[in-house]
């Protein structure tokens, strides 16, 4: 039984060059894990808090150091002398410490890096991969439902970015493709490789920016409407040689990021001088559906319309999926509501949504009981941590969106993919 010895912080930074927190945990046999906190830029109102110093000497007030002091300080001192298999009690203290319902004490960042560096390091101290230890943490947290088989997710990858992620060059955040043939993900990576250089190909045949990219790596060109960057992604496709059955077309609206609360209106940059309520932005995606071939949407709508989720969901939710993201923030009370009122027929899985690995455990758990796909995300501001390709493995996920599939801080998921296939398929 490995106890853990040390618990230490740092503030590094992530790929948009942001301070964000890491920590290492070693334990009394030496074992190390550590792992780093990802960070969003289109966050739901009811995510765990994301605590940054507001020293605004130091990256603009973007620091945290304050976070690091809380895993430095007071959550050292809590686990220190704990058994690290025993994620759930820990988890448990770690919130109790906290003491606030969204983690604003100690910070979110905080707690989740000093949970998940807690999964690294139980399994480097029973010398399993992580993935294959939090296939077990996962087979407890199931319970009564059946452990999961570990198995490759489906890649939902950005080949187009919008809204927060690319400048608002169009209202959409992301245009993605999902491969659906069974191959191995060394096959389904070469796909989406060659549909995003088709894509660049034919961004600068049409004179626009065919090589600059947003924060996940999908192409961030500058066009006339939404539409046309779903008209492009379906071109890249057929140049690329596939058919829409192989390879389908999602849409993440982040919708939450068009709307103002106060008049209950939506706004698309699109659509000049126009704010539409509800009821007409589900006749445009309506139309949407009709025109291309349309696999899954998340976020139509804003975080807090929940009549307009249930209406979309009743009218389209049996041939497409309909992904949760602002709406759910990977809280299990937030997704018990969605599936009270069928708000939506997927959840998007972010840690640093809730903020330990426990409760993300807990809303794959009510996800998987209700019938829910769940979709393992990374978040726009990321590093090259790898812990969400594990759990998507391991919890058995039906895709994972990692963004797109240039820059490291993305590739560093895929690639870590390509070795757990590896691993699964000598077991
Ligand atoms: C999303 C994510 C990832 P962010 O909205 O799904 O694409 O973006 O991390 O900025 O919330
Ligand atoms: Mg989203």
């Amino acid at each position: 039984m490995a106890r853990i010895a040390s618990v230490h912080a740092r503030e590094v930074l992530d790929s948009r060059g942001w301070p964000t927190v890491e920590v290492d945990v070693r334990c009394d046999d030496g074992a190390l894990g550590r792992a780093i906190v990802p960070s969003g830029a289109s966050t739901g109102a009811a995510e765990a808090h994301e605590l940054r110093d507001g020293d605004v000497s130091r990256y603009d007030g973007r620091g945290v150091l304050r976070a690091v002091a809380s895993v430095n300080g007071e959550i050292a001192a809590t686990i220190s002398g704990l058994n690290v298999v025993d994620q759930a009690a820990i988890d448990r203290r770690l919130i109790a410490l906290d003491g606030t319902p969204n983690k604003h004490r100690l910070g979110a960042n905080a707690i989740l890096g000093a949970s998940l560096a807690i999964a690294h390091a139980a399994a480097a101290a029973q010398r399993v991969p992580l993935w294959k230890h939090l296939n077990r943490l996962a087979a407890e947290a199931f319970v009564p439902l059946s452990p999961p088989t570990p198995r490759m997710p489906t890649p939902m990858t950005n080949m187009i970015s919008g809204g927060a992620h690319a400048g608002e060059n169009i209202d959409f955040q992301d245009i993605l493709i999902m491969p659906t043939g069974a191959g191995p993900m060394s096959e389904r990576l070469e796909s989406i490789a060659r549909v995003y250089r088709r894509l660049a190909d034919l961004l600068e045949t049409a004179d626009l920016e065919g090589r600059l990219v947003g924060d996940e790596g999908g192409f961030g060109p500058r066009l006339e409407s939404n539409e046309s960057a779903i008209e492009f992604v379906a071109s890249a496709i057929k140049e690329a040689g596939f058919t829409f059955d192989q390879m389908q077309i999602a849409l993440d609206v982040a919708a939450t990021q068009l709307y103002n609360c106060r008049n209950k209106n939506y706004r698309l940059m699109q659509f000049v001088k126009i704010v539409m309520p509800s009821e007409k932005l589900a006749e445009f995606y309506a139309r949407l559906i009709a025109r291309f071939p349309l696999a899954s949407v998340e976020d139509p709508f804003a975080e807090d319309d929940w009549a307009a989720w249930s209406e979309f969901t009743a009218k389209h939710g049996n041939k497409l999926q309909i992904v949760g993201d602002d709406l759910i923030v990977t809280n299990p009370g937030r997704l018990k509501r969605v599936i009270a009122e069928r708000a939506a027929n997927a959840v998007l899985i972010k840690l640093n949504q809730i903020g330990t690995l426990t409760e993300t455990l807990e809303t794959i758990r009510l996800a998987r009981q209700a019938g829910f796909r769940t979709i393992v995300s990374a978040r726009s501001g990321e590093t090259e941590d790898t812990t969400i390709a594990d759990l998507a493995v391991a919890t058995a996920a039906d895709q994972i969106k990692i963004g797109s599939i240039v820059r490291s801080e993305r590739l560093a998921k895929y690639n870590r993919l390509l070795r757990i296939e590896e691993e699964l398929s000598a077991c």
